[in-house]
């Protein structure tokens, strides 16, 4: 019987919505679990998997036209336009609840709605948040079992009276024309409707733990971010912690379950991976930034992933997984493009057709067997490098910030900020070009603050000024770093080989968060090691691409210049001055 008054009234006003046959609530049972796959297998909606070779693994597919985050229909909706900020799409709270209301009422006539009680964060932890989602989706259900702590012990926690995110979702009729991602930072709601994928309908994910939680974060003084944490153990046995944001696609989970190469390794090196995706981090009482992982899963895209670029997440996804939209073997296992093996001479690609390897569309280009943004769905314990810390209700201490772009020409490999602000200004003009298979123009110069352009549930101007001031109750500020895997030589060829070897960067970052600070070069963007510095040992780089991957063409960090210089002016008049600043010392440095 729930004594919770607060929450009993807004489910009975959201079951008056959406008219669902039945309300369930969601135990975490184990028990509970199997009945639901099982109602799942007999609807179609999850197929079950071998299960000698893939134990307690399902498949899913998803609506042809719901395969990834829908950016465009996912909006922000405050009273004031302008708390928004112009990077969100708006629309004032009365109109998009009439709007959503329309579309949500009798949403759920002959289906069960799931009353999914979830902390993100671990459970009791005075850093975590919990949230309670409805929804008429048992492949939500199931993710969110793995994406978050779910369940009795949630509302245990919730006690009578404890704050909540109201989460509303409903697959409605799977419409894109009647899609919509309502954030109601002020009433802290999410309604998410004809949807059935990832960012979407997970709504602990993105939209409460980046959106709702970046809002909540500049209330109550401390930092959402969209940032991968890890530890790294030194041959001294000492664990440092480092967080690390790059937009989205730009390699957050290699670099979370990374292995170190040999060389490294037989120093004494390991990683431990905390979080692949989102990090929440506040000033304690020590003074030290401390960051906790909200979740308890991946939600990796499946193509690209194998044993030699993520050996880990291959290992993690070996059981109790889901995979949606990738191919399905005539054996009942599943295969991705960039995956481990031979594709299979044929199978059931992501839109449920017939598929052999090689086959054309009408226009010629090749039809892949599992969609571009296919995923799995893992519990981060079967990770082979998981932290003991996942769990640890505090979270753990970072010594360093990396942030990180996509750039084919100008960024160098590895760069340090001079300090706290302009370590801000670097995370707050962090880009990335498009790749050939993104949307847009090759090239083209892509703005993402922080990695949080999407995310960020507020005005970017009043959150670069969040980020400027946290520091002023900080003893001992992490050092910020940018780093770029992605530098191209004249052929248009990769001139880092990234993955594993992203490990030497790192022992560098560290060598500069120490007491006895390794030496680094003064430059007019920032602090750059010197190459004795950095451990090259088993890697074959001639000493011209070194040169190039460390170099500053200036004439390219003009035209930056005047690239941020109208992208800062996106902000109007909440552009903090000490950003402004930073743009002009660094013309200034330039000259
Ligand atoms: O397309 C989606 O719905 C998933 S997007 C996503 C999933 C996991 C981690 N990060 C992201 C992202 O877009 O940043
Ligand atoms: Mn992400």
């Amino acid at each position: 019987m729930i004594k919770h008054k607060k929450l009993k009234k807004w489910i009975q006003e959201m079951t008056r919505l959406c008219k669902p046959k039945k309300v369930i609530w969601i135990t975490g049972s184990e028990e509970e679990k199997k009945r639901l796959e099982h109602q799942a297998f007999k609807t179609g909606e999850l197929i079950k998997l071998d299960q000698k070779k893939l134990p307690g693994c399902v498949y899913h597919r998803t609506a042809i036209n719901d395969v990834a985050r829908t950016e465009k229909l996912t909006y922000i909706c405050t009273k004031k336009k302008s708390d928004a900020g112009p990077t969100n799409n708006w629309m004032p709270p009365h109109k998009a609840y009439l709007k959503a209301k329309r579309i949500f009422r009798g949403s759920m006539k002959d289906r069960t709605m799931y009353v999914i009680p979830f902390s993100m964060g671990p459970i009791g932890s005075p850093f975590s948040k919990i949230g309670i989602e409805l929804t008429d989706s048992i492949y939500v259900v199931l993710n969110m079992r793995i994406m978050t702590r779910i369940g009795d012990k949630v509302l245990e926690q919730l006690g009578d009276e404890g704050e909540f995110t109201k989460c509303l979702h409903s697959k409605a009729q799977l419409d894109i024309k009647k899609r919509l991602i309502l954030h109601f930072p002020e009433d802290n709601t999410i309604w998410s409707v004809n949807s059935g994928y990832g960012g979407n309908v997970l709504l602990g994910k993105k939209c409460l733990a980046l959106r709702i939680a970046s809002f909540l974060a500049k209330k109550e003084g401390w930092l959402a971010e969209h940032m991968l944490i890890l530890g790294i153990e030194s041959p001294d046995g000492r664990i440092q912690y480092i967080t690390a944001a790059f937009p989205s696609a730009c390699g957050k989970t290699n670099l979370a379950m990374l292995i170190p190469p040999e060389g490294l390794k037989r120093k004494g090196y390991r990683i431990w991976t905390l979080g692949d995706d989102i990090a929440w981090m506040r000033v304690d009482s020590d003074g030290k930034l401390w960051a906790i992982n909200p979740e308890a899963g991946f939600f990796g895209v499946a193509p690209g992933t194998n044993s030699k670029t993520n050996r880990n997440a291959m290992e993690t996804i070996k059981k109790n997984t889901i995979f949606t939209n990738v191919l399905l073997k005539d054996d009942r296992t599943v295969w991705w493009e960039g995956g481990d093996g031979l594709p299979p001479r044929k199978g059931t690609d992501w839109k449920g057709y017939q598929w052999r390897p090689g086959m054309l569309d009408e226009n010629g280009n090749l039809i892949p067997g599992a969609h571009p943004n296919s995923r799995f769905t893992a519990p981060a314990k079967q990770c082979p490098s998981i932290s003991y810390r996942l769990d640890h209700h505090h979270g753990v201490q970072i010594s360093a910030i990396i942030f990180g772009g996509r750039r084919a020409h100008i960024a160098p490999l590895v760069y340090e900020a001079f300090n706290w602000q302009h370590g801000i200004f670097v995370g707050a003009t962090m880009a990335s070009e498009r790749t050939a298979a993104q949307y847009g123009k090759l090239g083209e110069v892509r703005r993402d603050p922080m990695a949080m352009l999407p995310f960020c549930g507020y005005h970017m101007g009043d959150y670069f000024k969040h980020w400027l001031g946290i520091n002023k109750k900080m003893e001992k500020m992490p050092k910020i770093f940018h780093v770029n895997w992605f530098k191209l030589d004249e052929k248009g060829k990769f001139m880092w080989p990234g993955f594993s070897d992203n490990m030497r960067i790192i022992e560098w970052i560290l060598s500069r968060c120490d007491s006895k600070k390794t030496p680094a070069k003064k430059t007019p963007i920032g602090y750059m090691p010197r190459i004795q510095d950095i451990d090259l040992r088993g890697l074959r780089l001639s000493e011209e691409t070194l040169h190039k991957l460390f170099h500053i063409d200036k004439r390219l960090w003009y035209k930056e210049v005047k690239n941020i210089k109208r992208f800062f002016k996106t902000f109007g008049k909440k552009l903090p001055k000490e950003l402004k600043s930073e743009l002009a010392a660094l013309k200034k440095r330039l000259k």
